[in-house]
């Protein structure tokens, strides 16, 4: 059997005590690694001042990570420069607030030939490689430049946007040419992969050869759209856990019988939170007679504090989330509770659990995986009821939910006084189908759907898989 490399901006296995914080994606990453028994590879989070190309190497849970230190310029450049001022903002639509600088393009292209350079010489001929998301894209370039001729996969976690939002680049070219340095680019939706074609097509006087295998810059690539999913298994051990329980207590005498409504997000423009304050606020306007059956719960963990558009949305919720409760508390009752704290995954699988409505409204995302957590956390008698966003990959799969418009404030009022009057067979009704979706599209046939796609994938080069 091959070994598997996977390859992220940062790397978390879990530590195997216990401890409940760490991610699906991280469970399923790790738990592909033991089965291939490879290693995963990344910046260790840690900053020198200068590049040694030192690893560090530790086995945790039987998973092997080696990381490697980061310059101070490259977290600048690299990380906080190409990656979250200028591709995140621009692949989520915001190209009002992306930056675009030559220095972190050079520092982007410089971190991605140190992680070549330090990879290159850990990959055997058999290995497979998988990287991961936005952080990377020119990893397989550089690694080819290098000479590795194994089969390497890429997944792209955030959208691919639309081609006249994604011209807007700099050397967009250059970044799709690197695209093509892969033997196999998965999207999490059809949509994701059909934007990406149109740009081959267009911009690049590229063809496709077949479905699923396109040709430009003398290349071919595969390609395919992988949905995401949650470790549903995993999550459902965790709803019957004694921590999730006691927090479905705590917050069941806390709500005093109103009905919770919750959002879960990181602090981030493109979760839509400015206009989901604005389309609660409208529905308390709009609805005096339920305004005291009703508690809205925001958890907003902080993200990316260094870079000022964070800064900024982050000022701007405070203020709105004080005049929402400024505007409409009484002396014994407040309508908004907003919490910038991290919780334990069993922990949120308690509060998702009481609440009877999940609203879910990011403005863009690649998936979601928010929503997919609320529904199986959800008791199946008395589900919850998920209020998303149809700017979320995830509401390709997940139709049974009440899909809006997040920029309508009027629509996410709407919904919010559907969701709250909705009959409990019609829940039930709507649970039961996007349930059934989160646990067979789970990100164990995720990880296998893409590994079995990159194993299959007619490379170009020689060294193939067993
Ligand atoms: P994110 O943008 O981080 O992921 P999401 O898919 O919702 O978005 O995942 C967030 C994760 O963080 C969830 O598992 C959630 O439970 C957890 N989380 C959020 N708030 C938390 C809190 N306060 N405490 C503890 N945990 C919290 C990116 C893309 C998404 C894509 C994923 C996976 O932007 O579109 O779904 O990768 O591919």
């Amino acid at each position: 059997m091959s070994r598997l490399i996977v390859v992220s901006n940062r790397v978390s296995p879990p530590t195997g005590d216990g401890e409940e914080s760490v991610g699906g994606l991280a469970m399923a990453l790790a738990a592909a690694l033991k089965a291939y028994s490879g290693i995963w590879f990344g910046w260790s989070g840690a900053t020198v001042p200068s590049f040694t190309g030192e690893l560090h190497t530790d086995t945790v849970g039987g998973v092997t990570s080696v990381t490697v230190d980061l310059e101070e310029i490259d977290l600048d450049e690299y990380y906080n420069g190409y990656a979250n001022k200028t591709l995140w903002p621009l692949f989520h639509y915001r190209i009002d607030l992306a930056a675009f600088d030559r220095a972190y393009g050079t520092g982007y292209r410089r971190v991605n030939r140190r992680f070549a350079e330090t990879l290159a010489p850990l990959i055997q001929p058999d290995d497979v490689i998988w990287v991961h998301d936005y952080h990377l894209i020119p990893l397989a370039q550089e690694l080819r430049s290098l000479g590795v001729r194994n089969r390497i996969g890429f997944f792209l976690h955030i959208p691919w946007p639309a081609h006249q939002v994604f011209t807007n680049l700099p050397r967009h070219r250059q970044l799709v040419e690197a695209m093509f340095a892969y033997d196999l680019a998965g999207f999490q939706t059809a949509e994701y992969l059909q934007a990406f074609e149109d740009y081959v097509l267009s911009e690049a006087d590229g063809s496709v050869l077949s479905p699923g295998r396109l040709r430009a810059f003398g290349r071919d690539l595969e390609v395919g759209a992988f949905p995401i999913g949650i470790d549903a298994a995993d999550f459902a051990r965790m709803v019957a856990s004694p921590r999730a329980r006691k927090m479905r207590d705590l917050m069941t005498a806390s709500t005093v019988f109103r009905q919770l409504v919750v959002g879960v997000d990181r602090l981030d423009y493109s979760k839509g939170l400015e206009e989901r304050f604005l389309g609660f606020e409208r529905f308390l306007i709009e609805n005096p007679d339920l305004r005291r059956e009703v508690l809205m719960l925001q958890i907003a963990p902080v993200s990316r504090e260094s870079v000022e558009a964070y800064q900024e949305i982050r000022g701007r919720l405070d203020s709105l989330s004080g005049r929402i409760n400024g505007e409409f508390s009484d002396v014994d009752w407040a309508p908004f509770r907003y919490v910038n704290k991290n919780y334990r995954r069993d922990e949120l699988a308690g509060i998702y659990g009481v609440a009877r409505v999940g609203l879910v409204t990011p403005l863009r995302d690649g998936m979601n995986l928010v929503a997919k957590e609320f529904v199986a956390a959800q008791n199946p008698d008395d589900p919850g009821v998920l209020i998303l966003s149809r700017f979320a990959g995830a509401a390709g799969q997940m139709s049974e939910a009440l899909l809006v418009n997040p920029n309508s404030t009027e629509e996410v009022a709407d919904a919010l006084k559907r969701a709250l009057a909705m009959s409990r067979p019609e829940r039930i009704r709507r649970w039961q189908a996007l349930f059934d979706t989160v646990q067979r599209e789970d990100v164990t046939a995720w990880r296998d759907a893409f590994v079995a796609a990159l194993a299959g994938a007619r490379s170009q080069r020689p060294a193939l898989v067993g």
